[in-house]
């Protein structure tokens, strides 16, 4: 059957409105007080800058978003196309400061881009000239796992397609709706809905955008709704606060969460409110409205984790001991708990205990599951990276009797690998971004052994396939979510009985620090970002170092690599060991190692 030719009405429709687009952003800029040479300045700044779809998508100084934000709403459009479905687009920069601003886009299933097509997203952030623009849009949309007839049927008119439509979304910071505004008008520019999802965190639209493609309830309040029942569930809670226990290591005191100044604070706000009948109850820090509010700075998930001291602002300091807190990042795709002590330091909680927890208690799960599930049928594994702190690594292996795979820095990766690998699969960074996935044949393997064990009313197995089935809806489906992980976190402390999960194991000491280098794209890395591949020599120096540590501080848990951040203009040097002195000396002789080996490339 001859095929009808391929609608791409767009292409002169976003031609003409990137035409029109570019002068509304001069007469706005205009309107907003600034000269005609300051816009020529920031658009020469754009064209100048080659924008990469780093770790976890575009970001950069928000002044010059405008025209990426404005494509990438067109690429997400497109992606709208190739699956005939919606879409997302979340602006953000995330734990980085409230200048920054950046582009996260999302796929119709929720997650992250697919990794083949960033290069084709930086062809068109980088397009000089409208037919590279529209080439690029044009692999974007170039439809993707339909049948014949599907496709056939993808070439009609775009209007004719109502199920296909761009959510987008922003954080708090100032440049948000400008940038989201010129996303919105680069998805119309398509020819394709745009609808304004306004203030969410990150996962929040990730969620949206996979529970409307999966026909399920997809409003803000579903989230909402989802999230809390499955938490009230897994901990036996009616909405009178009662449970079956005699628990009382939570209750009553409140879960003390730093909001890093941005968006989280009104999102977990609406949580606190929902699950407080079931006995968890938020005391809300750093929420973004004080006159000291400042995003991100001196406050939220990633200073804590890199400082190892309680926030800056929001009385954290001067809790009583042994409180339980918690800091998520700036879009709160990102958690990290931490608990109080008398002498004012905190102890870490991080994303590495935090995958501990989950993944020791799920397979605690399964395994008290056996016979109902069959045993070695539902693998529980977890992915890290090689900022994962060797004694988490140590400890994982022993307890699930086999190594964590480690794979490249960003969730992307992470994501990809527990799918690939794992029936269940725990995947966490270091810095808390992270989540547990279970496989449809693992859901579908616990749905049926549910309903098996219930028939034969064996009730502890009941139990545990039960508590399964509720820890995966106290989760976002489509990615790692602050919000799902607090609620998880939460549950498994009460249905445990564990007072302190900060000590499972003993971090290894370990230090990360940035080095400013002319060009960080000269440094490359392979197994999984452990090893340096150039400049040339690097690598040995490396190994050099640490041998020299090993045996001067009698350390055979010295570690050390370097890579090239993707979403930051330096290289990341990580080290650990036994003693900090170790890892300070170490520190500095592979700093050093790294400016020779560059300055002779
Ligand atoms: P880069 O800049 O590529 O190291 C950082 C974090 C990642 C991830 C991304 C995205 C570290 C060492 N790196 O990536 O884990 O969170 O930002 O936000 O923390
Ligand atoms: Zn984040």
């Amino acid at each position: 059957m001859a095929t009808a030719p391929r609608d791409e009405s767009w292409t002169t429709s976003y031609a003409r409105e990137t035409v029109k687009h570019a002068r509304a952003v001069k007469t706005t800029a205009r309107e907003a007080g600034q000269d005609a040479s300051e816009t020529a300045a920031v658009a020469r700044e754009e064209d100048y800058i080659q924008f990469s779809y780093g770790t976890a998508g575009f970001r950069t100084i928000a002044r010059t978003l405008h025209s990426t934000c404005f494509r990438s709403g067109a690429f997400a459009a497109a992606r709208a196309m190739a699956h005939d479905a919606v879409t997302g687009i979340v602006i953000t920069a995330s734990h980085n400061p409230a200048a920054d601003n950046g582009v996260k886009l999302v796929e119709p299933n929720g997650t992250t881009l697919p990794m083949d097509l960033e290069r084709v997203a930086e062809a068109l952030a980088n397009g000089s000239d409208i037919d590279a623009q529209i080439e690029a849009l044009r692999q974007a949309s170039a439809p993707v796992g339909r049948g014949e007839e599907d496709a056939d049927e993808s070439e009609a008119p775009a209007s004719e397609h109502r199920r296909r439509r761009v959510l987008v979304a922003r954080d708090t910071r100032e440049s948000g709706e400008a940038l989201a505004n010129e996303a919105l008008a680069g998805i119309r520019a398509m020819g394709i809905d745009a609808v304004d999802c306004g203030e969410m965190t990150t996962p929040q639209l990730h969620y949206l955008v996979w529970a409307t493609n999966a026909g399920e309830p997809c409003a803000e309040s579903d989230y909402f709704a989802r999230l809390s029942s499955g938490y009230a569930a897994l901990t036996e809670r009616g909405d009178d606060g009662d449970d079956d226990g005699d628990d009382t290591t939570c209750d009553d005191v409140p879960l003390v969460i730093d909001c890093a100044d941005g968006v989280g604070a009104q999102k977990l706000k609406i949580l606190g409110d929902a699950v407080a009948a079931y006995g968890l109850k938020f005391d809300l820090r750093n929420r973004g409205d004080e006159v000291t509010s400042s995003l991100n700075d001196g406050v939220g998930a990633d200073y804590v984790q890199k400082a190892r001291t309680p926030p800056a602002r929001g009385e954290l300091s001067s809790l009583p001991p042994n409180t339980r807190c918690v800091s998520v990042d700036g879009d709160a795709d990102r958690l990290i708990y931490y608990e109080t002590r008398a002498d004012g330091s905190i102890d870490l909680f991080d994303g590495d205990k935090i995958a501990t927890m989950i993944a020791t208690y799920i397979k605690s799960l399964v395994d008290a599951s056996v016979p109902f599930l069959q045993p070695g049928s539902i693998r529980v594994g977890v992915v890290q990276t090689a900022y994962a702190n060797g004694a988490s690594t140590a400890y994982l292996t022993q307890t699930l009797g086999e190594a964590p795979a480690c794979v490249p820095t960003g969730v992307k990766h992470l994501h990809h690998a527990a799918e690939e690998l794992y029936d269940v699969g725990v995947y966490f960074e270091s810095n808390g971004h992270g989540t547990a996935i279970f496989s449809p044949k693992a859901s579908k393997a616990i749905e049926e052994a549910v309903v098996e064990a219930l028939m034969r009313r064996s009730m502890p197995h009941v139990e545990a396939l039960l508590a399964l089935t509720h820890v995966q809806r106290c989760i976002n489906p489509a990615v790692g979510d602050a919000m799902s992980g607090i609620l998880l976190v939460e549950a498994i402390i009460r249905r445990t009985r564990a007072r302190s999960y900060a000590h499972v194991y003993e971090d290894l000491a370990s230090k990360q620090t940035k080095a400013k280098v002319p060009d960080r794209a000269l440094v490359k890395t392979t197994n999984a970002e452990r090893e340096c591949s150039q400049p040339a020599g690097l690598q040995d120096a490396i190994n050099a170092a640490c041998a020299t540590a090993r045996a001067s501080f009698n350390d055979p848990h010295v570690r050390a690599f370097v890579r090239p951040s993707g979403t930051e203009d330096c290289v990341r040097i990580y080290v650990e060991a036994l003693t900090s002195e170790c890892v300070d000396a170490v520190t500095a002789d592979v700093s050093r190692a790294l400016d020779v080996a560059l300055a002779q490339s």
